[in-house]
């Protein structure tokens, strides 16, 4: 960063809060590591510092809260065998969702556009968490051959139903409103009454929130959430896409098909992960991603080839190896599960 440039994460002290805006909005805030630093900064300058009741984090630019993490950067360290540099990354990563989860004062998420992967990472472990009608969550790691990550395989089985594992395989992209209903976010808030809570929150506290919050309108999956569980709490890939043909509906084959886009191995990987989170515990399921991480990013040809097709060459047409999901062996997802060990 140059000396004049902006900070890409803009932390200040505002009434009894502090807040933080995360600030590249030209690539709609996804995380860099400059700001997963500037994170973990105000988390160790604010958590004992009885000054700051709250924190209140943002998106700047109106289209985004965080698109995720900088994952062109991470391709870029992982295709030229700089396996520190990814280490960094995720392990910085996830030191602050840690310390996320463990603030021990309100942690205000206002998610009034984009938010996927990462973005849910910095608001999902902690809350209140506002959505506004503007608010477009999802989980869409399979599209780029990663796998539901920053604690989310803790967060999404323990959703109603099957809803974690719908979002994390399909990559569905929810409406705020959704996002209340399937438990990502806790309030919803018009966004005309945001710039109103924000004084409230810093003026006040917390506490403000449910003044402003209204009953979210019903949720688009509502229709489909018989089917979803149906399909969806199947024990692998396979059994899932056969029980989405099986159900004969135009929903339903829609879903089949967004999944035989995503790469096939990372299906597998992300289910297996899912599983294994719903019986461990946050710190364990973030000891789980930072081991599969190291494999996955730096071993796996997909991740490389999924950022490429849909960040950088744009063209939405993967090349997966292997690229059907029949051609997935067992054997070989579960041996992606290293042990999680000390040294990694
Ligand atoms: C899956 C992902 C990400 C994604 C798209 C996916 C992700 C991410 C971004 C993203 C989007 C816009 C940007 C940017 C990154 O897109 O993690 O820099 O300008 O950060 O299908 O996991």
């Amino acid at each position: 960063m140059s000396e004049t440039a902006e900070p890409t994460l803009i932390a200040r002290r505002e009434g009894i809060a502090g807040t933080l805006l995360m600030n590249r909005p030209k690539a709609l805030n996804a995380l860099t590591l400059e700001m997963i630093r500037a994170f973990a900064d105000a988390i160790a300058a604010w958590k004992d510092d009885a000054a700051v009741r709250l924190v209140v984090l943002e998106g700047a630019g109106g289209r985004a809260f965080c698109a995720g993490g900088d994952v062109r950067a991470v391709r870029e360290a992982a295709l030229a065998g700089d396996r520190a540099a990814v280490e960094a990354f995720f392990s910085e990563e996830y030191a602050v969702n840690t310390g996320i989860a463990t603030f021990p004062k309100p942690w205000v998420s206002l998610i009034d556009g984009v938010c996927m992967g990462g973005g849910i990472g910095v608001a999902v472990h902690n809350g209140p968490r506002i959505v506004t009608e503007h608010a477009l969550v999802a989980m869409p790691e399979t599209a780029i051959a990663l796998f539901p990550d920053v604690g989310t395989s803790y967060v999404l089985p323990r959703l109603p139903g099957a809803i974690g594992t719908w979002l994390a395989l399909t990559g569905a992209r929810l409406t705020g409103a959704d996002s209340v209903h399937a438990g990502l976010a806790t309030h919803f808030v018009p966004r005309e009454r945001l710039p109103a809570l924000r004084a409230a929150l810093v003026a006040e506290g917390a506490d403000a929130v449910a003044r402003f919050a209204v009953a979210p309108p019903e949720a688009g999956f509502a229709p489909h959430r018989a089917a979803i569980d149906r399909c969806f709490s199947r024990a692998s890939v396979p059994e899932i896409l056969a029980a989405l043909d099986a159900e004969g509906t135009e929903w339903a084959a829609g879903q089949a098909k967004i999944l035989r886009r995503m790469s096939p191995t990372s299906l597998c990987v992300s289910l297996e992960l899912l599983q294994r989170g719903a019986r461990q515990d946050l710190a364990a399921c973030l000891a789980t991603e930072l081991a599969l991480t190291r494999v996955v990013v730096n071993d796996h040809p997909d991740f490389a080839e999924g950022v490429r097709s849909v960040l950088v060459d744009k063209d939405g047409a993967p090349k997966w190896q292997p690229a059907r999901i029949e051609d997935v062996d067992p054997a070989a997802i579960r041996a992606m599960f290293v042990p999680v060990t000390k040294e990694g």
